[in-house]
């Protein structure tokens, strides 16, 4: 990875315009409350920010179902609203990326309802319909037994016109049908094109590998015979004509200086995510893979499972596949824990008891930053946000994928107070609302994220005791070790930002060690993962003295015991 490109060494803070900052006082954040933070932001170290979207739309899944790609949801705000945000970020030498969500429109977008309007729209072939299928008894049945992301079947049946049409998420979120050039060219003009004239650097590229379907839309593997529909991603993720897509787009956006990174689920094959991302096949910047993430999730569904079902070389190994993709390859990559659809990463993979999450929010930091790619912090995770209290109710939980799935298993067990126990417990653990919950500022009500008593998330309870004021006068804060690391991630790009990481101790369940290897130096990273004390002793190849050190616990220092207190972290840097 030579070729130097300002999005390389870049740090991304995302910002989910709902939960960030409130400022016109109607208990729901917007563009206005962004911009009065855009001086925090930079000052973390962060170089770029990523807006989830902005545009209008129903909400149905909170902005990922566009009404109107060239207009803003009028409760965050204006098209001005917008240049002056991204004005603001520009005057402060901020890059601004925005959210391209184009594998599918709202159901309130125009095009859509042109579609569905008549079977001789001339838009019908926008999306994807299809006629039903009859079982032996004569019954009406969906094209394909596919499951949609949200717990539902992908096909909803359209009554006026008699056929279905696909969703690969919610019904309000139909799937655009990308084989037909016309819809294509519709799309880039007014989802990219629009935007980059009005000067945005780049674009997250929600689902970025869904937009082809494979031919024939092909019935789905039975996994779970028990259930109505079945899990597809396997089908509908990859599919055949995506480098073609993805090359037209790239030349689209090409007169630009943009960066893309694309959301890349359900692609574990590392020569896969190699076509995207390689430099020569000139297709995307740069994926999020989903190995970490899902680590600890269930497979058939992600809340199949139980808090804490994983082991730490589970979360090795993950690390590696994202690392390893700028090995012996022209690719790039990135590294992350948190975003808008993940539960808290202290809460996931470490601790998130009053004794101990200040400690793992450190140690996780000092896991994010020392990884090789584009380094993405979500609003939150540099304060050591954590999940939402165990004591709320379900009805607290706001977003359509933990609700559809507890409502799911309310239906199939027809309310078993068991299997809504371990529901509950799931949602607890991984639910999407973790994140989405309103950031926490100061000590003042509503955690200073709005004025208003009625938010539209609640407030988390510890907003008084987790929030950035608190921790800016607090030198031995989570926030203060989060620019730290952002300090000496830049000082020492050839081994954090560059390097190839290696695991040492694979077997390791309590321990984590890696070596970056960079051009003219190399760091050495020893993370201990669980709550009590570790025994753990320098390699031998190194010499404690003379390294530069920085412990988790302490910050900047010149030497420490051997053993790692709990979840301490410490990376070691040598120059050659
Ligand atoms: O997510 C795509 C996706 O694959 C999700 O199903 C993801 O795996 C899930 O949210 C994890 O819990 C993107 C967006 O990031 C998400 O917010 C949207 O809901 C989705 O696309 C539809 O646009």
């Amino acid at each position: 990875p030579t070729e130097h490109r300002w999005w390389k060494e870049g740090v991304i803070y995302q910002v989910y315009p709902a939960s960030f900052m409130d400022a016109n006082g109607d208990g729901l954040g917007d563009i206005r409350g962004i911009i009065s933070k855009l001086d925090y932001i930079k000052s973390l170290g962060a170089t770029t920010v990523w807006i989830c979207p902005h545009y209008d739309s129903p909400q149905i899944d909170l902005g990922y179902d566009i009404a109107d790609y060239e207009s803003v949801y009028p409760p965050y705000g204006t098209l001005k609203d917008m240049d002056d945000l991204i004005a603001g970020c520009h005057a402060r030498g901020l890059r601004i990326i925005v959210d391209l969500v184009i594998n599918h429109t709202s159901d309130q977008h125009k095009w859509f309802k042109e579609s569905r309007s008549s079977k001789d729209s001339l838009k019908r072939d926008w999306y994807i319909w299809r006629p039903a299928k009859y079982d032996a008894q004569g019954n009406r049945q969906p094209p394909n037994n596919w499951r949609s992301n949200f717990s539902t079947a992908a096909w909803t049946w359209d009554e006026h016109t008699q056929e279905y049409y696909l969703h690969l998420f919610c019904p309000e979120q139909p799937d655009l049908n990308w084989e037909n050039p016309e819809t294509r060219k519709a799309i880039y003009a007014t989802a990219i094109e629009f935007w980059l004239k009005r000067g945005v650097d780049g674009f997250r590229v929600d689902t970025v590998n869904m937009y082809s379907k494979p031919e024939g839309l092909p019935d789905a593997p039975i996994l779970n015979p028990d259930a109505e529909h079945q899990v597809a991603a396997s089908l509908y993720c990859n599919g055949p004509r995506m480098s073609e897509y993805l090359s037209e787009m790239n030349h689209v956006m090409s007169p630009y200086d943009t960066m893309t990174v694309g959301e890349c689920p359900a692609t574990p094959d590392r020569n896969r995510v190699i076509q995207y991302v390689s430099a020569a096949s000139k297709q995307l910047n740069m994926v999020f893979q989903f190995d970490v993430v899902d680590v600890g999730q269930g497979k058939e569904t992600k809340y199949n499972t139980v808090p804490f079902n994983w082991k730490l070389p589970e979360l090795k190994q993950a690390i590696n596949s994202s690392q390893s993709l700028i090995v012996g390859a022209d690719a790039w990559t990135t590294s992350f824990m948190e975003n808008h659809d993940q539960a808290r990463s202290i809460s996931r993979f470490a601790s998130d008891a009053p004794e101990f999450r200040v400690q793992s929010g450190k140690m996780l930091a000092m896991l994010n930053a020392t990884l090789s790619g584009t380094l993405f912090i979500y609003q939150g995770q540099e304060i050591g946000m954590i999940n939402m209290p165990e004591s709320w109710p379900v009805s607290e939980y706001k977003d359509v994928e933990s609700s559809n799935f507890y409502n799911s298993v309310a239906r199939a067990t027809n309310n078993d107070p068991k299997a809504l126990a371990k529901a509950k417990a799931a949602i607890q653990h991984l639910s999407r609302d973790h994140a989405r919950y309103p950031m926490c500022w100061d000590s003042t009500p509503q955690g200073g994220y709005s004025s208003n008593t009625e938010t539209w998330m609640r407030v988390h309870d510890l907003a008084g005791e987790i929030n950035v004021a608190q921790q800016e006068s607090d030198p031995n804060s989570v926030l203060a070790f989060w620019r730290l690391m952002l300090q000496m991630r830049k000082q020492h790009a050839a081994a954090l930002v560059h390097g190839y990481y290696e695991i040492i101790d694979f077997e390791d369940e309590m321990v984590f060690s890696y070596w970056k290897k960079g051009r003219g130096e190399t760091a050495l990273v020893v993370l201990n993962f669980t709550s009590q004390e570790q025994p753990w002793t320098m390699p031998p190849s190194w010499q404690k003295l003379g390294l530069e050190l920085v412990v988790s616990t302490q910050g900047k220092t010149k030497d420490v015991p051997d053993a790692l207190q709990a979840f301490e972290g410490r990376v070691y840097i040598k120059n050659h």
